[in-house]
């Protein structure tokens, strides 16, 4: 097992892993940027390195930094949790030639799944199903073009080296055709500097259905079952359950195998996220994968009872899964909603300061994962996500009247937050009927 972790990340997440590592009798070393010196993770982690200025391209996302920092406190691990160089090919390698286990999977997998249209066509050859589409990675319009219109239109251009919703636009006829591939283009050339795009189908009012895998080192790869993403506004998730009521048996078994078949198809080893869309007709197709574990994991932890962290930390010391495919149980409805220090009034404006109040909700089956204490000040240089609620009830209305009674016991002073937004949420009516798309809290809000 291994002895000694650095966690290479900040707030809930970093929270989460050592507790985790407590568990584990393994010894905790944290960084941390300027503007984090009193975050909960570094009161709770053994022993803290400062890794320089608040801004993250300075710490958390400098690899010399966190990779010297590793080498002076003598890890044998390093967890890097979500978000900054969590799916970063070239942190994963820096590792392995340190002689550091990377708490995640290959380098290999990690840039593999990062080249969304290699990673396509991955699938396709594994024989999982993708979204009609382009084969391999267009430069030019005009090849662009004629692809479209072979597909039919509505059509989505996405950047290769894009994901997460980031780089990507719909087009919904032949005259908007090349204005719109030249501009995701350039975008993509700036954003990632790789111009690489692909095209696909438009599959209208989706759902977001991603499935939670793991692979061990020694060839086993099993699925926990799915999670209902749908509810998201500008590619940010809102709200996350376990299992999708949408799903029945036969469908889950069928993109379950089609999960596991994905992990397999890239030499898959630690805890990864297939992410499907799933059309009206209830056909789906792979989007992504995620090389990392998921902000939203805690829901898929309370309906299989499996802690995902000491999963993944075993599996990266190189251990076994204890666990088969039949030995995995769903039981329960679980769901998360994520507190933002934000203000919905203002466009969602992110409100950041001192927090001089801050109750937290409790009682049974309520979890709070969050780094935030009472005098605490939020600052501006990191994302907005402030605390996680997850609520697991016997069935899906039961965890919805549980997660609005723990929404409505939150007592949080000294900056706006998005409770009550949440709160209202609960209450639509479309949304306990569970009738939805991804599209709905942007038409809801816009009306
Ligand atoms: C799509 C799509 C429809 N058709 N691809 C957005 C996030 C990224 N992971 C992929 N996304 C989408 N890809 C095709 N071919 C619709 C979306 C999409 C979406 C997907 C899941 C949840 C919310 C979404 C909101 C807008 C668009």
């Amino acid at each position: 097992m291994l002895k000694r972790i650095l966690i290479a990340n900040r707030g809930e997440i970093a929270v989460r892993i050592i507790r985790a590592c407590v568990e584990m009798g393994i010894e905790t070393v944290a960084v941390y940027s300027e503007a984090d010196r009193e975050s909960m993770h570094v009161y709770m982690a053994d022993r803290a390195v400062c890794i320089g200025p608040a801004e993250s391209k300075l710490s958390y996302l400098n690899m010399p930094a966190i990779i010297t920092a590793a080498k002076l406190m003598e890890v044998d691990g390093l967890h890097p949790g979500f978000g900054f160089l969590s799916e970063n090919p070239k942190f994963a390698s820096l590792c392995k030639m340190a002689g550091i286990a990377f708490i995640g999977p290959s380098p290999e997998a990690i840039g593999l799944m990062g080249d969304k249209a290699a990673a396509r066509e991955t699938m396709k050859k594994a024989g999982v199903p993708i979204v009609p589409g382009s084969e391999g990675k267009i430069y030019e319009v005009e090849e662009g073009r004629r692809i479209a219109q072979k597909i039919g239109y509505p059509v989505m251009i996405k950047a290769s080296s894009g994901g997460g919703g980031r780089g990507m636009r719909v087009v919904l006829e032949d005259d908007d055709f090349s204005s719109s591939f030249n501009i995701c283009k350039q975008e993509s050339k700036a954003a990632f500097s790789d111009d690489a795009l692909y095209i696909e189908k438009y599959i209208q009012n989706p759902r977001h259905i991603e499935f939670q895998i793991f692979g061990d080192s020694h060839g086993h790869v099993i699925h926990l079952g799915e999670r209902d993403c749908t509810l998201q506004r500008r590619n940010q998730k809102v709200l996350e359950e376990a299992p999708s009521i949408i799903l029945d048996h036969d469908l889950r078994n069928r993109m379950g195998e089609a999960a596991i078949k994905a992990a397999k198809a890239c030499g898959y080893v630690n805890a990864g996220t297939i992410e499907f869309l799933l059309d009206r007709d209830k056909n789906f197709y792979f989007m992504e994968m995620n090389t990392r574990i998921q902000v939203e994991h805690p829901v898929t932890e309370f309906v299989t009872g499996i802690d995902i962290v000491k999963e993944q930390i075993r599996i990266a010391a190189g251990l076994e899964l204890e666990l088969k495919q039949e030995d995995v149980r769903i039981s329960g409805h679980a769901i998360e909603c994520r507190i933002n220090a934000e203000n919905p009034d203002y466009n969602f404006r992110p409100s950041p300061g001192k927090v001089t109040t801050f109750h937290v909700p409790g009682g049974h089956g309520i979890r709070i994962d969050s780094s935030i204490y009472e005098e605490y000040t939020i600052t501006p240089y990191y994302d907005s996500m402030i605390a996680k609620v997850i609520a697991y009830g016997r069935n899906r209305e039961e965890a919805i009247c549980k997660m609005r009674r723990a929404l409505s016991e939150f007592a949080i002073g000294g900056v706006d937050t998005n409770i009550d937004f949440l709160i209202k949420l609960l209450n639509q009516r479309d949304v306990e009927e569970n009738n939805y798309d991804t599209s709905y809290i942007e038409k809801w809000l816009g009306k």
